[in-house]
């Protein structure tokens, strides 16, 4: 592996972090309560409606400083949050878009750069996600590698056939990672999502322009194309020890984004042999969070990550 891996080698356990305008609904929409952070799509909700929605976004409490304590106290070194997930929704301040949560929600504040500064305050690695390969914002981003328009948005923008993603490359997903990489400092990790039907000329585009920014940016293979640093396995455990960087991503619960519904909380004995399990085998723990749209981490994570860090206390580690 690259030199820029040795620290991501040597962290083991990170922070994944799930937050956007979905949070707020807390997986509930029409007295349904399986959504998650696909609820724009799950629940079939049009452009309009949604983007309607994202105005009354409200993270009243959120406190990125106690966010980032969560995660140290945790023992994580790394921390990894939604910049832009499937509903195309920048968190951030992105001159590229107007569909960001800045301007939608006219917050005073950009979560992203504060969160950004709270890492660099208490010694934590930052990363953001960016869902590369979908976008339900955006005219142009046809998805399904094998079935076409699976996973599409084909309430708004039905034909299929008219969708070319390299106008979408080129307008928002390039100048967006871009915009990242820019203006907050420095990007530890780029974590990209569902690739989908990215061309490898694409991925490599992306990735030239990453490393000629910021060489020293962490790329997971989410790039796609088999581009990028490290394999990101989900909700899944390797059988075996793997010399190529990896990292599995995990649920505390059964969603990703905040479900007020799901009680379905794996217990921190559990968790802990997961991260045993893992770091033995060459890897590293990503583990989710799923705050409130007001910004609160729900407490059933907190008590998990407070005693799995308790744990590597005693046990030396963290
Ligand atoms: C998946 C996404 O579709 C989920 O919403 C989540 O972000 C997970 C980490 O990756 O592919």
């Amino acid at each position: 592996p690259a030199k820029r891996m040795d620290w991501w080698t040597n962290a083991d356990f990170g922070m994944f972090i799930h937050w956007g305008v979905y949070s707020k609904a807390g997986g509930e929409w029409n007295g349904e309560t399986h959504h998650h952070e696909w609820l724009q799509f799950t629940a079939g909700i049009p452009l309009k409606e949604y983007t309607e929605y994202a105005r009354t976004f409200d993270p009243k409490d959120f406190d990125p400083d106690a966010w980032v304590k969560v995660a140290k106290d945790a023992g994580m070194k790394y921390l990894v949050i939604t910049s832009k997930h499937h509903d195309g929704i920048a968190m951030y301040d992105s001159k590229v878009s107007d569909h960001n949560i800045i301007k939608l929600a006219g917050l005073e504040k950009d979560p992203i750069r504060q969160l950004a500064d709270a890492c660099r305050k208490q010694g934590i690695r930052f990363g953001v996600y960016y869902s590369l390969g979908r976008d339900w914002q955006d005219p142009d981003v046809p998805t399904g590698k094998y079935k076409p328009g699976w996973r599409s948005n084909l309430i708004d923008f039905p034909n299929e056939k008219q969708k070319v993603f390299n106008r979408y490359f080129k307008r928002k997903a390039l100048p967006q990672v871009r915009e990242l990489l820019t203006n907050y400092g420095p990007i530890d990790i780029m974590w990209f999502d569902t690739p989908e039907l990215i061309s490898p000329a694409e991925s490599k585009e992306m990735l030239d322009m990453i490393r000629s920014i910021q060489p020293e940016c962490i790329v997971n293979q989410r790039v796609g194309n088999d581009l990028g640093d490290y394999e990101t396995p989900e909700q899944t455990i390797p059988p075996a020890v793997s010399h190529e960087p990896w990292e599995t991503c995990m649920t505390l619960n059964s969603h990703w984004g905040y479900n007020k519904a799901d009680d379905d909380w794996k217990s921190s004995g559990y968790l802990l042999r997961n991260l045993v399990d893992i770091v033995s085998k060459g890897g590293n723990y990503l583990l989710n969070v799923g705050p409130t749209g007001e910004g609160i981490i729900p407490e059933p994570s907190v008590i998990r990550l407070t005693e799995m860090g308790d744990w590597l206390k005693r046990n030396g580690e963290a």
